[in-house]
């Protein structure tokens, strides 16, 4: 087995994007089709144009346990409707894989769930450490008006899943009420576990 030496980087850059990094992943609206539950108000962004909403630089590791995937994510700060910018938000494919996030800068909250519908969201600020544990799925949402900065970092073997999400959303939406957050439940996300039953 080949052993790397240890290595560093910075976070001074403005807006915390690292010093050296490998891939930079750019989510605009057109890739958050189907996510937001006011589909008016999202058909009616994407016309204007393919906004920005969220980047992630990774460092690449291998995608083997033992090692640690680790970055920077970045969730611009608006809303499509009522409901802010989020990341599209996955389960791991090895669903038994935790993950760590460290909020280095904004204000948002983690929407989170279990293949069990259990739920919970807690909210990150700057210098707040989460723990994702094994088995939940999890969302970034941006409820600030700055930048919501996170560093993450999970098992290289985790994989993501993010068909299930796409399929049904999370049991919760985070939505702008008299301007401020509020946790809500999600309609959609509802009607498929009932039609599942069926
Ligand atoms: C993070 C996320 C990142 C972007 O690195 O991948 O915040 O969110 P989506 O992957 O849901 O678009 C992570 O949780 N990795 O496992
Ligand atoms: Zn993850």
């Amino acid at each position: 087995m080949m052993t790397d030496r240890p290595f560093t980087f910075e976070l001074n850059a403005p807006g915390f994007v690292p010093s050296r990094y490998d891939n930079h992943i750019r989510r605009t609206i057109s890739s958050m089709r189907g996510q937001y539950h006011d589909t008016a108000a999202y058909e009616a962004m994407a016309a204007e144009g393919d906004a920005l909403l969220y980047e992630v630089y990774e460092l690449a590791r291998p995608h083997e346990a033992g090692e640690l995937l680790h970055g920077i994510s970045i969730v611009h700060p608006g809303r499509v409707g009522d409901e802010y910018y989020m990341t599209k938000g996955h389960f791991h494919t090895v669903l038994e894989t935790a993950e760590i996030y460290v909020c280095l800068s904004g204000q948002g909250m983690m929407v989170m769930e279990t293949p069990e519908g259990d739920w919970a969201v807690e909210a990150l600020v700057a210098g707040r450490v989460l723990y994702v544990p094994p088995c939940w799925a999890h969302r970034s949402v941006n409820t600030g008006d700055d930048d919501l900065i996170t560093f993450f970092a999970y098992p290289g073997h985790a994989g993501h899943d993010y068909g299930t999400i796409e399929q049904q959303g999370f049991r919760k939406l985070i939505v702008a009420r008299d301007g401020r957050p509020e946790i809500v439940d999600n309609p959609r996300w509802g009607e498929k576990i009932m039609r599942n039953d069926e």
